[in-house]
């Protein structure tokens, strides 16, 4: 099979063209654009593949960034009608950047590609964007039994309080699944490429002034193998990257204490 780097691959959905099956202008030929695509970093998700896609609203493009998949995601998720990247650099935020560098939609989210989430749980996200209301919204993962794992969800717990400590925001829940302004990301010059990613985006966003709100989501027990922090190598990559993001931005508090926050992405600090 062909592979290109950090590039679209597949007929129907080359990079500039997009189409969504069943999205809102959608003339059956696949000639409408979408208002939200949903970058989808995904690591031997195949199982899982067919619920996610499934659950995408009318309007939402997928694009599922694969990583090296060796058990035939990417043909699964092109064979379904999402837009496929292939990027050869390793890494969760490798993965999600290069979603974001492909996406061409107003908005864009987020998403775990492993069942956890449900995209149609991205609408009333989207409002508070499209209505002004925030900049960055975050989903606040409502956990069914078993869905996450009692050292994450207390490292994440611990996180969230720093976080709180630190910039201000009420923040209870360092989430997947968040969506924002495609030009407003592009902005926040975001440069992890593994698992502090999602912490950087977080940080940066408050650096730069925006309004940051959570909404609560459903959180299910995820399908297939976990990669991040279901894993004790996984887990202590996402220690250090987010130490690495944490001490980035104590640097950047301390060195412009008493300037405040930085103009918002709208230009204007809220
Ligand atoms: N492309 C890519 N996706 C990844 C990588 N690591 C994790 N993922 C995906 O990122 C999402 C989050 O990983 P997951 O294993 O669910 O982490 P957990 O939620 O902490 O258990 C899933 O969709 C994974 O397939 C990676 O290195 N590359
Ligand atoms: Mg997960």
């Amino acid at each position: 099979m062909e592979k290109k780097q950090s590039g679209a691959r597949g007929s129907h959905d080359r990079i500039g063209v997009p189409s969504i099956p069943n999205g809102p202008e959608d003339d059956g030929g696949g000639s409408a654009a979408a208002l939200v695509d949903v970058v989808l970093p995904c690591l031997n998700e195949r199982s899982a593949l067919p619920k996610v896609l499934g659950a995408l609203p009318p309007g939402y493009r997928a694009i599922v960034v694969d990583n090296g998949s060796t058990d035939g995601s990417g043909a699964l998720a092109e064979s379904l009608g999402a837009t496929v990247v292939d990027e050869a650099r390793r890494g969760f935020g490798a993965a999600a950047h290069a979603g974001l560098l492909v996406a061409t939609a107003e908005f864009v989210a987020f998403c775990d590609c492993d069942g956890s989430l449900d995209p149609a749980q991205l609408a009333p996200m989207l409002e508070l964007v499209r209505t002004g209301r925030a900049d960055l919204v975050l989903g606040a993962r409502r956990p069914a039994r078993g869905a996450w794992p009692i050292h994450a969800r207390l490292a994440n717990m611990a996180l969230s309080r720093r976080l709180r400590r630190l910039t201000g925001i009420p923040v209870t829940d360092l989430g997947p699944l968040r969506l924002a302004r495609r030009s407003a990301l592009l902005g926040l010059d975001l440069r992890d490429r593994r698992s502090g990613y999602p912490l950087e985006m977080f940080l940066k966003a408050h650096r730069d002034g925006w309004r940051v709100a959570e909404v609560p989501v459903d959180y299910a027990p995820r399908l297939g193998k976990s990669k991040v922090t279901g894993t004790l190598r996984g887990t202590v990559t996402a220690l250090k990257d987010m130490g690495t993001q944490l001490a980035a931005a104590s640097q950047r508090t301390q060195a412009t204490k008493g300037g405040g926050p930085a103009a918002g992405p709208h230009g204007a600090t809220p």
